[in-house]
């Protein structure tokens, strides 16, 4: 008796602790570089995934009230404003190492993210996936709304004992509620592919792909940076030609690796891009934020290139299963200009930052370009001091 009302205690304590959570109100950081600003608290966490996922609670199968089901990390997630709410597709990752996407869901996109009922459940091709993750939303023009994904598999020409050489594609399936997806065969590629996604306009007539082509699961290889691919029929994808939009390059914040983080933004100035860039440090990979700007007219032209990361993990962002990362697959961008940024910290939590359009345009178009060197970045900021001076005398 008395071990039936300790359970029933514990479920009773669960459940509180879990609604305290979930409608915790979050609250802007007080200081912020007038970029963006942050919001304190991570808007998902392991801690917010739904307990009926997790505990088993019929005390006859489980007397203990174990966690039969742990989850590790609600991470990298999609991102779309869809009938009034701000959703996100997020990559659940269980203990077992497995990811999976499950929609949550929030009134005003900075707290109170709640998970629906059920996870995604995924179709597959023929080639079944060992894992999948890292999905991007988008609302194409052409009605459905697109989710495009990593689908990792292993390497089958990988050597006997190699159980880690994988390989990456890219995932495409479409919905139009978020629950019952149809899934289409991945992105015909020569290369690798992680970090595909799908333009929400038709260009040309056709589909249009960022991509990254590598050559290795981990190493670009030759593969210069983030890629842009027209495809005729998103049912059957396949590149055909691939070029580089928004290279990598020597000492910069990207210069190992790159991607597209969600679709860009269509703003009056030309397509807001939001992008991820790693450089490798004794510590491992590093990867930051950074934006960049292409034209209307040709959404695969640069107009605008401002140097450096435009958010680097800070305070407990920096630590977590992959340390010193920060990744972002989904932003929203309200009708009155205000962006929501869902960014991912060390392959751990999810958090929100918000800005303007106004504003990331007048970062994108006002911060200088990266010199590439020392020197170059010293000049930028004599001249800034000297343009002070002016400031400062004529006022
Ligand atoms: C992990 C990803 C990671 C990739 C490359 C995958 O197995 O699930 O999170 O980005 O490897 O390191
Ligand atoms: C990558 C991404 C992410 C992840 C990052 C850091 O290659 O695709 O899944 O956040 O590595 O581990």
């Amino acid at each position: 008796m008395k071990k039936m009302i300790d359970l029933i205690e514990r479920k009773k304590a669960l459940f509180e602790k879990q609604e305290n959570l979930l409608s915790r109100i979050n609250i802007p950081e007080k200081e912020n570089n007038g970029i963006y600003i942050r919001y304190k608290n991570p808007v998902l966490t392991r801690e917010h995934v739904p307990l009926c996922w997790r505990y088993d609670f019929n005390p006859a199968t489980n007397p203990y009230l174990m966690e039969r089901i742990g989850v590790n990390a609600a991470m990298n997630s999609g991102a779309l404003k869809w009938e009034g709410k701000y959703i996100l597709a997020v990559r659940v990752e269980g203990l077992d190492r497995k990811s999976f996407f499950a929609i949550a869901e929030s009134p005003n996109g900075i707290d109170n993210f709640r998970f629906w009922e059920y996870p995604v459940v995924m179709p597959e091709t023929d080639e079944p996936d060992t894992n999948i993750y890292d999905m991007r939303l988008t609302a194409h023009e052409d009605g459905y709304i697109y989710g495009l994904f990593c689908a990792e598999r292993k390497n089958p020409d990988a050597p006997a004992g190699d159980l880690s050489s994988a390989l990456a594609f890219a995932g495409i399936a479409r919905t139009k509620d978020l629950i019952h997806w149809e899934r289409f065969p991945d992105l015909k590629s020569k290369s690798q592919q992680r970090n595909v996604v799908l333009h929400p306009e038709f260009v040309n007539g056709k589909y249009a792909l960022y991509t990254r082509p590598q050559d290795g699961f981990i190493h670009a290889g030759n593969g210069g940076g983030i890629g842009w691919v027209l495809v005729d029929d998103i049912r059957n994808a396949e590149i055909k030609e691939e070029k580089i939009i928004d290279r990598r390059y020597y000492h910069t914040i990207k210069e190992v690796k790159n991607g597209e983080g969600p679709h860009p933004i269509k703003t009056g100035k030309g397509w807001l891009h939001l992008a991820h860039g790693v450089r490798a440090c004794a510590a491992g990979l590093r990867y930051v934020l950074y934006l960049y700007m292409t034209s209307l007219e040709d959404p695969s032209v640069l107009i605008a290139e401002p140097s450096g990361y435009f958010m680097a993990p800070v305070g407990e962002e920096r630590i977590g299963d992959v340390s010193n990362v920060l990744f972002s697959n989904g932003w929203i961008a309200d009708e009155d200009g205000k962006v929501f940024i869902y960014y991912a910290s060390s392959d751990t939590r999810m958090h929100v930052a918000t800005s303007t359009i106004e504003q990331l345009i007048d970062y994108c178009m006002n911060t200088p370009r990266d010199g590439l060197c020392s020197v170059a970045s010293v000049k930028e900021i004599i001249s800034l001091i000297d343009r002070n001076k002016y400031y400062f005398n004529s006022i």
